[in-house]
């Protein structure tokens, strides 16, 4: 059992579309376990430090704009290589190369609108879940069918 844990965020395109709930879903039924939960808008500040190796890119300004937009839903999922496989679940980057049956693939068409955040590694789950919530929002506990879906 590799225990992780990793940064979700439905981005606002998502909220606004109302995908809130599916992409919850995917996560739920695939087995995962929720451990923190948030709606908020994001800051400036909040964004320059979560994308920090994307500040110097030319289209940073729009993606800027799009993520402090609106509402995102963010949210800390725990459970057996949750890294990798919410990667996979997420797909693509581009929603063009992201295959169908992710969460990318099924919900979006541009790269400027993916719906979706999911961190890419262990670092980064770690510092994104530290920047983005607080010690006491994330709740360590057991689910009932913790013994039926992972050894
Ligand atoms: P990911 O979100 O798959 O981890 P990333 O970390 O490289 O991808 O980029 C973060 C976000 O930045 C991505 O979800 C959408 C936006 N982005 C990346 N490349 C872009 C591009 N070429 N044009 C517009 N937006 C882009
Ligand atoms: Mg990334």
């Amino acid at each position: 059992d590799v225990r992780e844990q990793t940064l979700i965020a439905v981005k606002p395109d998502g909220v606004h579309r109302r995908l809130v709930g599916q992409i919850m879903q995917r996560f739920e039924q695939r087995g995962f376990k929720l451990v923190g939960l948030k709606m908020l808008q994001v800051s400036e500040d909040l964004l320059a430090q979560h994308y920090c190796h994307l500040r110097t890119k030319p289209f940073y300004p729009s993606l800027q704009d799009y993520m402090t937009s609106g509402p995102v839903v963010a949210m800390v999922w725990e459970g057996h290589n949750v890294i990798q496989t919410s990667r996979i679940m997420v797909g693509h980057t581009n929603p063009a190369e992201a295959q169908a049956g992710t969460v990318r693939g099924d919900f979006s068409i541009h790269v400027s609108r993916n719906v979706v955040h999911a961190s890419d590694s262990r670092e980064g789950a770690e510092r994104e879940i530290q920047l983005w919530f607080q010690g006491k929002e994330l709740l360590n506990w057991e689910s009932c069918d913790q013994t039926f879906t992972c050894e």
